[in-house]
């Protein structure tokens, strides 16, 4: 009986700790930095936060990337409008016509090592939604963050370090700390044995 209750809780333990990685439930965060022409960083879930991580079907690649930012013209839907594009650059694409896996996608082909997408609408920052799995980490941004990038790239060359990462807030913590103790019994009573 004490066996089965034992079990049962290693079964349950072991649903609960992946059952939110097999979900991709993880929560993200994400930075955004321009580090030239100006120095302005903007943090996600601040005040006046000017962009998002992409989330929804499948969230942004973790990544964490410093580079040339470089527009995109024509909506990046296509492998045309990225001709020109160098490769190692972070690449500027304007949101619609197609979904924003498609774009971050088409910037993986030419070489980007990020994406960032701005709205073609004037609103508050909403989430975007990839639909497939990308490996480049991207973020979705307003119109007027949009607009203030594409100005300095009108004057010249923009850098910008943009990173995705996990946030180890304390649900995951206190699920990867019980199934740490859990897989640490079965070691011991493995030994025993
Ligand atoms: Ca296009």
């Amino acid at each position: 009986m004490i066996k089965k209750i034992k079990w049962l809780i290693i079964g349950s333990a072991a649903i609960v700790f992946l059952f939110p990685v097999s979900s991709k439930a993880i929560p993200l965060t994400s930075a955004l930095e321009i580090k030239s022409p100006i120095l302005h960083e903007y943090l996600y879930g601040l005040d006046h936060t000017p962009f998002i991580e992409t989330l929804f079907s499948f969230p942004s690649a973790i990544g964490d990337v410093t580079a040339n930012l470089q527009f995109v013209p024509d909506y990046g839907d296509n492998a045309s409008d990225f001709v020109g594009f160098t490769p190692g650059n972070i690449a500027l694409i304007e949101r619609g016509v197609t979904f924003f896996s498609t774009k971050v996608l088409n910037a993986e082909v030419a070489g980007a090592v990020g994406a960032i997408i701005y709205d073609n609408i004037f609103q508050p920052v909403i989430s975007g939604t990839l639909v497939d799995i990308t490996t480049v980490p991207s973020v979705f941004a307003t119109r007027d963050f949009g607009m203030e990038l594409l100005g300095y790239l009108q004057s010249g060359s923009v850098i910008v370090h943009l990173a995705v990462s996990p946030v180890p807030e304390p649900t995951s913590l206190f699920l990867l700390g019980s199934a740490l103790i859990v897989l640490a019994g079965l070691w011991r009573k493995f030994k025993k044995k």
